[in-house]
């Protein structure tokens, strides 16, 4: 068993360099505002971080689109300030992490140019071309941003696939010359001192090989296409061959985003007697709240997916543990309750996810409670997946109000609003006009407010992660599923040798009790809690969250 590894007893933070802090005036985030915001992260308690893509990109994805993957943005600085980033992110014992984009490139990406120049390009093969079939496209998938997956290209006269925008073409991973230069830019980044990657969008990788049309019952424009590219057949000997020619040789952490991965078959990615990646984001917990649902998920529904990886991985892997990212809405505001009791949903929300057996990660904001935010128009959209939505539902015939409607609960701009630092103008996140509108809520939620709070989101945090850092069994222990039919509280236990945490859970805005026979807290005591009264007997008050050790 590989015990003790640094990854394990971290607590990780994911920081959307566009939104975190400008340290300039232009309204943009950048890396000099990470540098000022280093002892803030160590302060909460943060070992690792993550930053999203930082690289030189046309911008089409924010960052997603990467036109040079040894480079950095001009918005957000130079090599140097990079190099000082992460001197300062060592200098204070903690870890760097960057995303690494490599199912697609930008269109502007010298590869492209070139793949795109001509049929006989040398690199024509490192992209996906494909003629026409019946003057339409090459098949009938569609794109996760919407519309076709396939672009035509005047020049060539052929199509090119792009799973995401059209501005993000795919990356062949059939063609060996490709993977060798993809496998070089690792290199220079790892031999350059970051201590890992988070792989973005490795579940899309591998392509069924004919490119066949998917079935289209609803006889759609374009077919919803994961069933061609989603964690596809063979997807496995891809990351083999990233491992052995690049992971193996460095003593680095890695994250794969593994949308379409479930617990039965966590092992295979995970597992640690396979050698593959140290930890994935798996989807299952996230894809719940699909749009037309909007529903809150019940606790029966949260255990049975989080008891499912949590025991699939004991003693054999290692769950990376989260709720939000750039790519979801504000956890309080699409789990919680905004309206009656935002701190106390925030923090019950974070201690459930946060304590089971993994690697927490934090997305900006979330530590202060942020919410999703208000767009009064399509214009105020900036997600190039947003605007692709809005034209297909127009196109549906949905008018412009329930469009807007529509983005607004289910909008990906929500999580990336100005990170709020304090009730100035602009949240203290710039001194400009933001490239982003600032959530109208940062007079009440902000960093500073709640800084010396001792009740704050912020502060509850900083209690948990200091909590967890203290607690063997909080990290190492093994995870018990506690009154399982409970409709209401979300319970469980951690137990390493004589010692057992239990983290109780009222995810419901109305009191709940439990029965004293199922769950005994003699002789425990309370080391964390939401509320500062309550604490009596077998019962929580709206949306309470306790935390009790037994020793
Ligand atoms: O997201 C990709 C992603 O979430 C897919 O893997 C997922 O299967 C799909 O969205 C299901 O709805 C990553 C980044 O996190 C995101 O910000 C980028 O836009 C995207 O890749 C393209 O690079
Ligand atoms: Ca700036």
């Amino acid at each position: 068993q590989v015990k003790g590894r640094w990854w394990k007893e971290a607590t990780a933070y994911q920081i959307y360099p566009r939104s975190f802090k400008d340290s300039n005036g232009d309204g943009i985030g950048d890396l000099n505002g990470i540098i000022d915001k280093l002892d803030y992260l160590k302060d909460l308690g943060i070992d690792l971080i993550w930053i999203c893509p930082m690289y030189p990109s046309p911008n089409d994805d924010n960052g997603y689109d990467i036109s040079d993957y040894q480079g950095i943005m001009a918005e957000f600085g130079t090599m140097a300030d990079f190099d000082r980033l992460l001197e300062g992110v060592h200098q204070r014992g903690m870890r760097l992490i960057l995303d690494l984009v490599v199912n697609h490139t930008s269109d502007e990406h010298p590869w492209f140019l070139e793949s795109r120049a001509s049929r006989d390009n040398p690199k024509r093969d490192w992209y996906i071309w494909r003629d026409g079939k019946n003057g339409a496209e090459p098949n009938n998938w569609e794109s996760i941003f919407s519309g076709s997956a396939w672009k035509h290209d005047a020049a060539t006269g052929q199509y090119f696939m792009h799973l995401f925008s059209s501005r993000q073409p795919d990356l062949n991973w059939e063609n060996h010359e490709m993977r060798a230069a993809v496998y070089d830019m690792m290199r220079w980044w790892l031999d350059k001192g970051i201590d890992g990657f988070r792989i973005d969008a490795i579940a899309h990788m591998k392509k069924e090989p004919t490119l066949s049309d998917v079935p289209n019952p609803d006889k759609l424009p374009y077919a919803p296409s994961m069933v061609a590219h989603l964690n596809y057949d063979g997807l496995l000997d891809y990351v083999d061959d990233i491992c052995r020619n690049v992971f193996d040789h460095y003593d680095i952490v890695t994250v794969g985003e593994m949308n379409g991965l479930d617990a039965d078959h966590a092992e295979e990615w995970v597992g640690e007697n396979r050698g593959r990646l140290n930890m994935v984001f798996q989807f299952e917990h996230v894809r719940l709240w699909e749009p037309q649902a909007g529903l809150r998920p019940t606790p029966a529904v949260l255990r049975k997916i989080f008891t499912a990886w949590q025991q699939a991985l004991e003693g054999k892997g290692w769950n990376a543990l989260y709720v939000e990212n750039h790519d979801v809405t504000r956890i309080v505001s699409r789990w919680g309750d905004t309206e009656r009791h935002w701190r106390e949903s925030a923090t019950c929300i974070a201690a459930m996810y946060f304590l089971m057996q993994g690697t927490p990660f934090i997305y900006q904001g979330q530590e202060i409670g942020m919410t999703n935010t208000r767009f009064a128009s399509l214009e105020d959209f900036d997600d190039v997946s947003a605007h692709n939505k809005a034209r297909d539902l127009r196109e549906q015939g949905m008018s412009e109000a329930e469009i807007v409607a529509f983005l607004t609960r289910t909008g990906r701009d929500n999580s990336r609003t100005p990170m709020q630092w304090d009730a100035s103008p602009y949240a203290g996140f710039s001194t400009h006009e933001p490239w982003l509108k600032v959530n109208p809520n940062y007079e009440m939620i902000n960093v500073e407010s709640q800084q010396h709070d001792p009740h704050s989101v912020l502060n509850f945090y900083r209690q948990m992660i200091h909590l967890r850092k203290r607690e063997p069994a909080l990290i190492y222990g093994r995870y018990e599923s506690l009154l399982d039919d409970h409709e209401q509280i979300y319970a469980y236990g951690r137990v390493l040798g004589d010692e057992r945490l239990v983290v109780l859970c009222n995810l419901s805005g109305k009191a709940a009790e439990w029965d004293a026979r199922a769950l005994s807290l003699d002789g425990a005591t309370c080391v964390l809690a939401n509320l500062s009264e309550g604490q009596e007997g077998n019962r929580l008050k709206a949306w309470e969250t306790r935390v009790y050790k037994h020793a």
